[in-house]
């Protein structure tokens, strides 16, 4: 379901220029009139702390899982932009500036554009997603995040058929992301890339929030991307840029090393990364006599996605 607002605000309100330095007041106000036109619960209207709080959960909510801690989501963060050191990388991330934020949608499709971050938000429907989130370093989380799914997004700017593979890039602003001045190990802006039926899939969501507020900037603010069923280096944070390709695009990590993180990169126990095993994985908050968790292959979300891969061979194509 699409909800509009625009009955609730005129889009002269929104592109008025002392409007736009509060942007995100407006995406507050905003989502509470979307909340309140649904008939949900418009609480939202005078709390800062919580914005989202309400949104409906999406189908694919595990609600069997409990969350990982959000101080430990938030304090435990790759950036490499920022960082290779998580702390360093949650405290550095601060200095990016999300708002406003737009992003360029282009390649194979029918209306290419740019757009504002909040335009996209008045089309689209926002929903808690429970997800189990693991990292290819061999440790997990349970993340609440408050997303719409990509493929929604994607639909709206009419892919043509020749569309076959979606590629996305991050920011790219060396003067505040210091690892950005070199080039010589990881290539900046980041990329990364999904097939286009992945792209598509229902469980795939560009997140905008998590614990029902917006999306801390450490873990990627003001837009990522959440593909639950793979490692975690495929959930691209900051996007300023979806282009649908023809071909499958050069991505960060498999050009860095290609035999260490492929394409796919799907979540399997049974594939080894070459210098350790995928086998099981430390859950983030969990005490040090806690059991590591055995890793379930596509993170456990087979059922919805094992289809995608029917007779690829996962060892190959990982
Ligand atoms: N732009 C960008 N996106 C990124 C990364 C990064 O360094 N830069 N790291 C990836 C990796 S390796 C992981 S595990 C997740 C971490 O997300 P989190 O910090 O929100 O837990 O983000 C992914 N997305
Ligand atoms: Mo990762």
């Amino acid at each position: 379901m699409i909800i509009k607002t625009t009955k609730d605000i005129p889009a002269s309100e929104i592109t008025d220029p002392l409007v736009f330095n509060k942007r995100r007041q407006i995406i507050k106000a905003m989502l509470a009139a979307t909340l309140t036109g649904a008939g949900i619960s418009p609480v939202l209207a005078n709390n800062n702390e919580s914005i989202w709080a309400d949104v409906p959960k999406s189908d694919f909510s595990v609600d069997a899982l409990t969350p990982t801690p959000a101080e430990l989501i938030k304090n435990y963060t790759n950036y490499y932009e920022f960082s290779f050191n998580k702390k360093d990388a949650t405290v550095l991330a601060q200095n990016i500036t999300t708002d406003p934020w737009s992003i360029e949608i282009s390649g194979e499709v029918e209306k290419p554009g740019s757009y504002y971050l909040e335009d996209i938000l008045r089309q689209q429907t926002l929903q808690e997603s429970i997800y189990r989130f693991r990292c290819v370093e061999a440790w997990s989380m349970v993340v609440p995040w408050v997303g719409f799914s990509l493929g929604s997004l994607l639909k709206t700017v009419k892919p043509l058929s020749t569309a076959r593979f979606v590629k996305f890039t991050a920011t790219y602003q060396p003067e505040i992301m210091p690892k950005q001045h070199n080039h010589a190990m990881l290539e900046w802006p980041y990329v990364e890339s999904l097939r286009i039926d992945e792209a598509m899939h229902p469980l795939t969501i560009l997140a905008v929030g998590m614990y029902g507020d917006i999306l801390p900037k450490q873990n990627g603010a003001p837009l990522r991307l959440v593909v639950p069923w793979k490692y975690g280096f495929k959930s691209i944070k900051a996007i300023v840029k979806i282009e649908l390709l023809k071909r499958p695009p050069i991505t960060t990590w498999n050009k860095f090393a290609p035999h260490e993180y492929g394409f796919y990169s799907n979540v399997n126990p049974a594939v080894a990364h070459p210098r350790w095993s995928q086998n099981s994985e430390r859950q983030l908050g969990s005490g040090f006599f806690t059991p590591r968790r055995q890793t379930e292959l596509f993170n456990g979300y087979g059922e919805q996605v094992a289809s995608l891969y029917s007779g690829m061979d996962l060892r190959h194509f990982f």
